[in-house]
């Protein structure tokens, strides 16, 4: 086996976290040769349900995992990481706005960032706590660690995109390809089925609906996250879990020959969208873990619409927090 990789995993009591940290622990992600070390950050009253869960990680006896610490300070949970899944995060309450949510996380965020000076060189960044992607800006801009470093999770949006275009058309999911989520991970996100492929043809052109991709599917992937609280009474945590496990996978491997991956990453300006807001763009990986944005998708005159609104709904996030961001 070969050195052992250091990942840590906030919210790590947390029901996303439950669905995740078995998967890392079992190899899934980094390779059944390559032993992994978990730092688990909690909040101190989590710790005694933390401990159950490290129970329950050492009772599958993984051979993949080298040793796990749990951790309620994110200075010693970040110490020499390679990856920082941040996870957790308040939840949204009864009555509570979106700015609102902003303003109570985005302070985690700028304490998480800083303490990230303290991981391992190489080390990458995925912010699923919510709202990931202005999270993950707070965190990048209180971090030392280079910007592409960051990524927020889009990843879920993606997942669920594509299972509807496959149940419209009757393909399989891994039929579906080229699926962007443009934007935030927020019920205004952008899921463009203008440049998605279902068998290598243009989805629009395999379902001929267009009424149906313009509303239906795009209410449904917007609102998913909503309707499976409504229906499970909890939020989406083992498919969010496979989301992040999904996300590093594709950073860590090269992406397959013309196909690309949604993620938030920092932007450099493509697409328009201002320098270091991180939004949702597709996403392309070489083999040496070098990423870049897909750059010259076409969009219609509807589909811009729905980009600039998604756009401006990041830049008002943003101003929310500008008093965090250095
Ligand atoms: P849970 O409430 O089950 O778990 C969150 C955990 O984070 C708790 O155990 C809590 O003690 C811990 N925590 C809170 N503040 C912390 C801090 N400062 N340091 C370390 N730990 C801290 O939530 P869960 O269902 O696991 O969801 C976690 C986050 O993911 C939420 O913000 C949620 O909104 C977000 N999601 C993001 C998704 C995405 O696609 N980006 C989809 C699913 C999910 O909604």
């Amino acid at each position: 086996m070969g050195e052992a990789i250091r990942v840590a995993v906030t919210g790590a009591a947390g029901q996303i976290s439950y669905g995740l940290l078995f998967r890392l622990a079992a190899g899934e992600v980094f390779g059944p040769d390559r032993p992994v070390h978990l730092s688990l950050l909690e909040l101190p009253q989590a710790m005694g349900a933390l401990e159950g869960v490290m129970m329950e990680l050492d009772d599958c006896s993984f051979p993949t995992l080298a040793s796990m610490n749990a951790y309620d300070d994110p200075e010693k949970a970040f110490d020499g990481i390679n990856w920082g899944l941040l996870v957790g995060s308040r939840p949204r309450g009864p009555g509570m706005e979106r700015a609102d949510l902003i303003k109570v996380n985005g302070p985690i965020f700028v304490g998480q960032g800083k303490a990230l000076n303290r991981a391992a060189a190489d080390a990458r960044v995925l912010v699923v706590g919510n709202p990931c992607n202005t999270n993950c800006l707070i965190a990048m801009r209180n971090s030392e660690l280079p910007k592409d470093r960051f990524g927020a999770m889009m990843r879920l949006d993606q997942n669920r995109a594509k299972i509807q275009l496959a149940r419209k058309s009757g393909a399989p999911v891994q039929a579906v390809t080229n699926m962007t989520i443009w934007g935030n991970h927020s019920n205004n996100q952008y899921p463009d089925f203008e440049n998605a492929r279902i068998n290598g043809r243009p989805a629009a052109a395999v379902i001929q609906d267009e009424t149906w991709l313009k509303e239906t599917f795009l209410k449904t992937v917007q609102d998913r996250g909503a309707t499976v609280i409504k229906a499970r009474g909890a939020s989406s945590a083992a498919s969010a879990a496979n989301a992040a496990i999904d996300h590093v996978k594709s950073f860590v491997n090269p992406t397959p020959v013309g196909d690309w991956h949604s993620a938030g990453v920092c932007s450099k300006g493509e697409y328009g969208v201002d320098p270091d807001l991180i939004f949702g763009f597709p996403v392309q990986n070489d083999a040496g873990g070098t990423w870049r944005v897909v750059e010259g998708l076409a969009m219609s005159d509807w589909a811009k619409g729905k980009f600039q609104f998604v756009l401006d709904e990041l830049r008002k996030e943003r101003d929310v927090v500008k008093d965090l961001l250095n």
